[in-house]
């Protein structure tokens, strides 16, 4: 089998590559070790940039979104039972985030996907990635006690944090720069309205807690959780219980609790891989860096990556130019460690760091007190939640 791109992975930066390289009349197809079931089944992300917005429309799979996604203009943050609205809107002069869990962006690119016909492979098992050091690099995997080889001009590694493309990269060539957090975050996911209209992340005396939501009907609900705890362990009433005490009175009031249907622990990292690309094969979104999720980034930083190396292989095919894509780890690290370095400083910001005394607390107060009484500290978390340009700084 040949074609131009052989995308790993069918999470939201493999479908979207897949999509977009489609519109832009480039074959591929995505190996994806999973069932597509399994996939949709992987609560993650809840919050789009508008970058992200904007390439969903650009890959022709925007309308649910539009239709269903709840355009934000703020969040509030609660510290000592005090609640604070940053209100982006008006200090990114009208910039927004729409709430629309990856969920359903997965979705709305796997329907799309399956109605152009194009070829995906669920439940490929042992990919492998071979020659990209060539021009001819190849991709193996097996399927119904098959081996199967597919023969294309470039890998797109979209296989997320645990996939094979990385680990694939030779040594020599590749350095990986990481952060792990002494915590986790509890997720919950419920069928019940949402505790307030906008989000909620709280610092609290007994830690981080973070209010979301999916719908006007579905709530999304965290609280920082050692990393010793195990999700079995967290009871759906010992959930509400810890999340009520790290919440105020106002929200106490409005919090309508019910049965959870989804509850998982995820661990918190900061990672990077410099570069993001080895001879013919490139990595993006996961696969790349892994951000902790407090500044709502993974998603929207996979989603530019997918949009640099689009470009980037569109201008090859077209123009026969291989200027984008000797350029594309350049430009995407750019952006990449913006994020990262905001999903640190907002981590660092608004969670219980129980091994660093009280004096780390003291300063995160001193630091949020700064930042609610100027409007240009207002001004550096707006900017950077909302998504910053996507020639910022080029
Ligand atoms: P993904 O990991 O989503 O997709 C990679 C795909 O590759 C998977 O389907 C996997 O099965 C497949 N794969 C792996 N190895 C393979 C192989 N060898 N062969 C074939 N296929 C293979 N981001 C936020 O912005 N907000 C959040 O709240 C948030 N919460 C998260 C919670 C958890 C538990 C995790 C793990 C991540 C969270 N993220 C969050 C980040 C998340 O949303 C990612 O940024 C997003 O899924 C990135 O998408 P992909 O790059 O497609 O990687
Ligand atoms: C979510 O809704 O899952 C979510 C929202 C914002 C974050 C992290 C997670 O910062």
């Amino acid at each position: 089998m040949r074609t131009q791109v052989a995308i790993i992975g069918a999470g939201p930066s493999g479908l979207l590559l897949g999509q977009l390289l489609h519109k832009s009349g480039i074959d591929a197809i995505i190996l994806e070790r999973q069932t597509g079931d399994y996939v949709l089944s992987r609560i993650r992300a809840g919050v789009l940039e508008q970058v992200c917005i904007d390439l969903m429309d650009e890959a022709g799979v925007g309308k649910r979104m539009h239709e269903e996604g709840l355009i934000h203009g703020g969040f509030d943050l609660l510290v000592d039972g005090q609640r604070h609205r940053i209100d982006m809107n008006k200090l990114t002069g009208g910039q927004n985030v729409m709430v629309y869990g990856q969920t359903e962006l997965t979705r709305d690119l796997m329907e799309a996907r399956e109605a152009q016909g194009l070829p995906t492979v669920y439940s490929a098992d042992n990919v492998q990635v071979h020659d990209f050091d060539t021009d001819k690099p190849r991709v193996t995997y097996e399927k119904d006690g098959q081996t199967h080889t597919i023969e294309c001009d470039f890998i797109a590694g979209c296989d997320g944090f645990h996939g094979v493309c990385r680990k694939s990269a030779p040594r020599s060539a590749i350095k990986e720069y990481e952060k792990v957090y002494p915590f986790g975050w509890l997720g919950m996911l419920s069928d019940t309205p949402p505790v307030h209209h906008e989000l909620i992340y709280a610092n609290s005396p007994r830690g981080f807690a973070l209010c979301s939501q999916r719908s006007l009907t579905r709530s999304r609900y965290y609280v920082q959780v050692p990393l010793t705890d195990k999700v079995e362990e967290w009871s759906d009433d010992a959930f509400w219980n810890e999340l009520r005490l790290r919440l105020d009175d106002e929200a106490n009031e409005q919090l309508v609790t019910g049965p959870s249907i989804e509850k998982s622990i995820a661990p918190l990292r900061s990672f990077v891989t410099e570069p993001l690309r080895f001879g013919r094969m490139f990595l993006a979104g996961d696969a790349g860096h892994i951000v902790p999720p407090t500044g709502a980034k993974g998603l929207n930083l996979a989603a530019t990556d997918v949009k640099y190396l689009h470009n980037a292989l569109k201008e090859f095919y077209e123009e026969k130019s291989e200027a984008g894509i000797d350029r594309y780890s350049e430009i995407a690290l750019k952006r990449i460690w913006r994020a990262e370095r905001f999903s640190w400083w907002f981590t660092q910001l608004m969670h219980k760091f129980p091994d660093d005394g009280e004096i780390v607390s003291k300063f995160q107060r001193a630091e949020i007190d700064y930042l609610l009484n100027s409007e240009s500290g207002q001004k550096t978390i707006a900017e950077n939640y909302v998504g910053l340009p996507l020639d910022f700084g080029q």
